[in-house]
C-alpha cells in the first residue's frame, strides 16, 4: 500500500487576511486534510462574527474613504494585469498549495486551473477597456445618462472543487468594477487562496481584498448576514445556496448563485461516435468528476446504446487513478473523506434500487489512506433513480437509453437542475430542436466544456440564480444610476408664485 507524500510542506496554521495583514481570528481551530494521503496537514483559525465586523469595516473604509472605487479605467486595467502577473510569477507554489487542499491533479492545476485564474484578471482588464454606457436625448431637451457605479463591499463565497479558478473569477470581477471584496474560501481548501491574497498585497491597496476563514454555518453565514455587505456571490451546493439566499434576503442583499447540476449528456446515433465517447468520458471524469457542469447523466440512443456503454466501461477500467503529483494520473483523490463516503453510498444504494453497477463503485483497494475511489458507471433502472436525480459530484456516470428526440428531451429536462446540456449529433435539425428544448443555462454541441467568459454562465431551475460572465458580472457588481440634465435652462413651474 502506498502512502502518497504531501505536495508541499503545509503551513502549520492558516489565518485570515484583513487590511493587507495577517489576522488572527477569534474562533476554533479547524483541521485541514490532504486528500492524497488522508492525513491532517494543518489547522485553520476560524473567523467569527467579530472578525467579520473587522473585515467589513476595513473594506468599507477603503471603499468610502479612498479613491479606490473611482480609479480611472486605465489604472484599473494596470491593477488587473498586475494581479494576473502575480499568479503567473508564483504558479509553481500556488499549484502545489491548490493540490494540497484539493487533491486535484497537479498537471491539470498548472495547465488549466491556474491559467484560467490568471486569465480571469486579463479577461476583465479587456472587458472594462471597452465598457459601454447608455445616453438618451429627448425632445424636451433633456440628456439622460446611465452611470454604473461600483456596488460597494462584496462577499465572495467559494467552494472546494476548483478554488483558484472559481474564486478568481469573482475577485477579478469585483476589482474590475471598483468594489472591495471579502473572500471566504472553503474551509477544506484554504491554502492557495490565502497565499494569493498575501501575494496581492503589493498590487491591491489594503481593504480591497480581505479574506476570512471558517465553516459555512459560522463564518459564511456571518458574512452573508452582515448588513455592511452589498452583494453576495456564491458558488456551492443547492441546499447551501437556499440557506445563503434566505440569510441574504433578510438584508435584501442581491445574490448570484452558481449551484449544482445533473447535466444530461445526450448521444444520438447520428453523432461522430468516437468523439462522443471521448466527450462523455471527459464530461464525467475530468476534475475527478467534482464539477457542477459534469455530464453525469449519459443518455444514449437505443441503436448504439449497448456498444457505447460497453466501450465506455472498457475505457473506464483503464483510467489511471492515483497520486495527483504523478504526470500519468488521470483521476486523483476525492476532496474529503465525508464526500468520498457519500459518493460510495450512491453505488451501494444503486444495487438495492435495481440499478446495475457496470464498473467501479468501491474504494481503491491498494490505497486505503487517501480518498481514492474507482471511477464508476451505473446503468440506471430509469431516470427516476436516485443516481439520475441527485448530484453525486464525483467520477460517477449514470446511463439511460432513449429511442427518439422527444424522449431524449423529456428525460434530459426531467430533473430539478438545469445547468448544462451536452448534445452529440451531426444532424443539424436534431441539434437545433434539442438545443432549443433544453431547460438549461448552457448547451454544448459536439464539445465538452467550452467556457466563453464573455457569455453568461449559470443555471435554470435549482442550478442557480443570476449568471457569471462579462456583461452579467458588470450588471451584478455595479449599481446603475440615472442622471438627467436639461441641456438648456428650463422654464419651471413656479410653485407659490401667484398666477
Ligand atoms: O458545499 P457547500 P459542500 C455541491 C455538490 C456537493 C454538495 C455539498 O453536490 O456534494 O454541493 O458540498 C460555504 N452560509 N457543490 O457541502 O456547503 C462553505 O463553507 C454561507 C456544487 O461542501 O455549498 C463553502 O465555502 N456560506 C458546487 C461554500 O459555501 C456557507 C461546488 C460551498 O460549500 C454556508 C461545491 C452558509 N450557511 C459543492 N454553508 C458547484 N456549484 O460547483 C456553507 N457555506
Amino acid at each position: 500500500m502506498t502512502n502518497f507524500q504531501n505536495p508541499i510542506d503545509p503551513p502549520e496554521i492558516v489565518k485570515g487576511w484583513i487590511d493587507n495583514k495577517v489576522h488572527h481570528g477569534k474562533g476554533k481551530e479547524i483541521p485541514v486534510f490532504y486528500p492524497g494521503n488522508g492525513s491532517q496537514v494543518s489547522v485553520l483559525v476560524e473567523d467569527t462574527e467579530d472578525d467579520i465586523d473587522k473585515a467589513v469595516e476595513s473594506a468599507r473604509r477603503t471603499f468610502d474613504k479612498t479613491d479606490w472605487s473611482k480609479l480611472s479605467v486605465e489604472k484599473r486595467i494596470e491593477v488587473l494585469e498586475a494581479c494576473r502577473q502575480v499568479i503567473l510569477d508564483n504558479i509553481d507554489e500556488l499549484a502545489l498549495l491548490e493540490c494540497l487542499g484539493t487533491g486535484l491533479i497537479l498537471r491539470e492545476i498548472k495547465g488549466f486551473h491556474l491559467q484560467r485564474a490568471a486569465y480571469n484578471f486579463r479577461f476583465f482588464a479587456q472587458y472594462i477597456s471597452q465598457a459601454h454606457g447608455e445616453r438618451y436625448d429627448n425632445t424636451d431637451g433633456y440628456l439622460t445618462l446611465v452611470n454604473r457605479e461600483p456596488a460597494g463591499v462584496v462577499g465572495l463565497i467559494a467552494p472546494w472543487n476548483a478554488p483558484m479558478a472559481l474564486a478568481t473569477m469573482k475577485i477579478a470581477a469585483a476589482v474590475a468594477f471598483g468594489n472591495c471584496a471579502i473572500l471566504k474560501p472553503s474551509e477544506q481548501t484554504p491554502f492557495s487562496l490565502i497565499k494569493l491574497a498575501t501575494l496581492l498585497r503589493d498590487v491591491l491597496p489594503e481593504g480591497v481584498l480581505n479574506l476570512v476563514n471558517g465553516r459555512g454555518p459560522v463564518t459564511g453565514s456571518s458574512l452573508v448576514s452582515h448588513p455592511g455587505i452589498d452583494r453576495i456571490s456564491f458558488t456551492g451546493g443547492t441546499v447551501t445556496g437556499r440557506q445563503v439566499m434566505s440569510d441574504a434576503g433578510k438584508q435584501l442583499t442581491p445574490c448570484t448563485m452558481e449551484l449544482g447540476g445533473k447535466s444530461a449528456n445526450i448521444v444520438f446515433a447520428s453523432a461522430d461516435y468516437e468523439r462522443a465517447l471521448d466527450g462523455a468520458l471527459i464530461g464525467i471524469f475530468s476534475n475527478n468528476g467534482q464539477q457542477c457542469l459534469a455530464g453525469s447523466r449519459i443518455l444514449v440512443q437505443e441503436k448504439i446504446f449497448d456498444k457505447f456503454v460497453e466501450e465506455f466501461v472498457q475505457r473506464t477500467k483503464k483510467i489511471k487513478v492515483g497520486d495527483p503529483l504523478n504526470d500519468k494520473t488521470e483521476i486523483g483523490p476525492i476532496a474529503s473523506k465525508q464526500h468520498m463516503e457519500r459518493i460510495l453510498s450512491f453505488a451501494e444504494n444503486a444495487q438495492k434500487e435495481g440499478d446495475k453497477v457496470l464498473v467501479g463503485g468501491k474504494r481503491l483497494s491498494d490505497q486505503k489512506t487517501g480518498f481514492f475511489i474507482e471511477p464508476t458507471a451505473v446503468l440506471a433502472s430509469s431516470n427516476n433513480s436516485k443516481v439520475c436525480q441527485e448530484e453525486i459530484f464525483g467520477p460517477f456516470a449514470s446511463f439511460v437509453p432513449f429511442k427518439s428526440e422527444e424522449e431524449a428531451i423529456s428525460i434530459a429536462n426531467d430533473t430539478e437542475f438545469g445547468l448544462v446540456s451536452y448534445i452529440w449529433s451531426d444532424h443539424m435539425p436534431t441539434i437545433m430542436k434539442v438545443s432549443e428544448s433544453m431547460r438549461s443555462g448552457v448547451v454544448w454541441v459536439n464539445t465538452p466544456m467550452m467556457r466563453e467568459l464573455r457569455a453568461p454562465f449559470g443555471g435554470f431551475k435549482n442550478s442557480g440564480v443570476g449568471r457569471e460572465g462579462g456583461y452579467s458580472c458588470e450588471q451584478f457588481y455595479t449599481e446603475e444610476k440615472t442622471v438627467s440634465i436639461p441641456k438648456t435652462p428650463l422654464n419651471l413651474k413656479k410653485f407659490g408664485d401667484e398666477l
